[in-house]
């Protein structure tokens, strides 16, 4: 999504430009995850790229929240349309990245051995690419199929009265569960701690609505520019406590009949903010569950005890809680009982006093998410001026300016770097700006005859402690979820790590405008 429009960008500037993608083909998210039920949670018409006219007259979104092939269809739609693959080069993986002080550029040296240098190095290596595993004993062993969702093979996989064990509850599995419930034989859903998730409300988008939605996209994309998220939702600016507690709850009813993420992000502010707020509409929907699944035990399992709703990334589901009443799916919870390791045909648990219990299974999904954000800038050996590793930089969390560019690495510009906007947004609308902003970094340095980048190491300490402050005004500050950091798969990762901007997609344009119009404050040229 990101390297696809900052390499549109780039060719307008005549720049001699080439991307690598790791994969086979264009798509990054989108080509990669292929799981049933992938989609994203944005509403489709908020989602793609905003800078055509033309593309956006051209294109139909066949629903409101479109799956993954549709949206791998509408990248390599965009690919065609402005001829940018001939730019592209695939399998193209690059392990490392060095600077080069004597030419002021990049040095790559990629998986396959080609090595390759260039001036500026951009990176669109996405959020959530780094897909994480658990270290459970026996899992080669395993004689049944198993895989990450995130690697969901490309030949069928025989799903159909077949045994299915799914460990995570994230929104990955949140959104598999909804759709293979019906058609698997006995589905295990492992659960360690629960997720609060909302239903999804989506639908097909008739031809005659998305004409309208095509005659009012500039409206659309300006209510997007207007809230925080860079969604058309936006929190309610009435404080909690001067609505009435019927008038709230009437209000919540709306809410949660709502599509898309209106029941997260369209609530009072103080629900992400204000302890007691959130306890009250998290009781709320914790009700929901109970009234949708039918075992009081199941639902109360399905009921999160450890955090409040939204403090986490809220999972959107069809069918989800209903897909318990099936008597043929079973939740597993892992709270009195941990996965002692994984036998040659299924899962084996223990509890404290020893005893075990074995799930006989054809199939194991993995849906334990991704070494998020910072992730994918562990995978290349990024090695700065002084020899430094990013790795070794950022070992206890990344610290950057703005997100765009940490010290010590000249001419490295993330266009969707950890502590930036873009990772806490309705990701194309953020990644346009980014962009945006990136490529008119690189005129004005082309204008004024500047080769070399880089920011202060005050501007990035100033920055990095405006991050934490973020953290501190929100509920989310003690979440153990992937906005925090927090993978409990990857060494190191058990602690808090400040990955996000949370001050809001307006603030943070206001703001990266500002300085740029200020020769770019906090920026270093030579
Ligand atoms: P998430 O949201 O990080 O969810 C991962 C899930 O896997 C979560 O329920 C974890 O439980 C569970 N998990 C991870 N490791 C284990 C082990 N070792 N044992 C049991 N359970 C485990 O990833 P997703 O892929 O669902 O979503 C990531 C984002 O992708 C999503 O927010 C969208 O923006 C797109 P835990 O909660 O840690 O107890």
């Amino acid at each position: 999504m990101c390297g696809i429009y900052q390499l549109y960008r780039l060719l307008q500037l005549d720049a001699d430009v080439l991307v690598l993608e790791a994969h086979e083909d264009v798509g990054g998210t989108w080509w990669k995850n292929r799981y049933p039920g992938c989609r994203f949670d944005s509403e489709s018409y908020t989602y793609g790229y905003s800078f055509s006219d033309e593309l956006l007259q051209e294109w139909d979104w066949s629903e409101h929240f479109a799956a993954q092939p549709e949206t791998l269809r509408y990248l390599n739609h965009v690919v065609d349309k402005f001829d940018l693959r001939k730019h592209m080069q695939f399998d193209s993986r690059v392990e490392t990245a060095t600077f080069d002080a004597a030419t002021g550029g990049w040095h790559l040296r990629l998986d396959d051995g080609r090595e390759l240098t260039c001036h500026y190095l951009l990176t669109a290596i996405g959020l959530l690419s780094a897909p994480t595993m658990p270290h459970f004993e026996g899992m080669d062993d395993f004689q049944g199929r198993a895989f990450h969702t995130y690697d969901w093979p490309d030949d069928p996989v025989e799903l159909a009265g077949q045994r299915v064990a799914v460990i995570g509850t994230g929104a990955t599995a949140v959104q598999l569960i909804g759709a293979i419930a019906e058609e698997v034989g006995e589905l295990y859903v492992f659960q360690r701690r629960a997720n609060w998730c909302a239903p999804l409300h989506n639908r097909p988008i008739p031809p005659d609505e998305m004409a309208r939605l095509k005659a009012s996209y500039d409206d659309i994309f300006a209510a997007c520019d207007r809230t925080p998220g860079g969604f058309i939702h936006g929190p309610d600016r009435r404080k909690f406590d001067e609505v009435a507690p019927h008038d709230r709850r009437a209000f919540w009813e709306e809410l949660y009949a709502s599509p898309g993420f209106a029941v997260w992000l369209g609530n009072f502010r103080e629900v992400l903010m204000d302890e007691d707020a959130n306890a009250e509409f998290s009781a709320f929907v914790a009700d929901k569950i109970r009234g949708r699944v039918d075992d009081p035990e199941t639902a109360e399992l399905l009921i999160p005890q450890d955090h409040g709703f939204g403090v986490q990334r809220v999972p959107m589901e069809t069918g989800y809680y209903e897909a318990y009443n099936r008597e043929h799916v079973h939740l597993v919870s892992l709270r009195d009982r941990s996965i002692e390791r994984i036998t040659p045909t299924g899962v084996r648990l223990v509890d404290p006093d020893g005893n075990s219990e074995d799930f006989a299974v054809d199939v194991i999904v993995y849906a334990t998410g991704f070494d998020a954000i910072t992730g994918a800038f562990d995978r290349i050996d990024f090695v700065g001026e002084d020899g430094q590793h990013l790795g070794d930089k950022w070992q206890y969390g990344p610290s950057t300016y703005l997100g765009v560019q940490t010290a010590g690495f000249p001419n490295l510009i993330m266009l969707a770097g950890p502590q930036g906007a873009s990772v806490s947004t309705n990701f194309p609308r953020a990644i346009e700006h980014a962009v945006d902003w990136a490529t008119e970094l690189i005129e004005f340095m082309t204008t004024n005859g500047h080769q070399r980048v880089e920011v202060t190491a005050e501007a990035e300490v100033e920055w990095t402690a405006h991050i934490k402050e973020l953290y501190e005004m929100l509920l989310l500050r003690n979440a153990k979820s992937w906005f925090t950091g927090y993978n409990s798969n990857v060494e190191g990762h058990d602690i808090k790590r400040y990955l996000i901007y949370n001050g809001g997609a307006p603030r943070y344009r206001k703001l990266v405008a500002e300085i740029a119009a200020d020769e770019y404050r906090g920026f270093r040229f030579a």
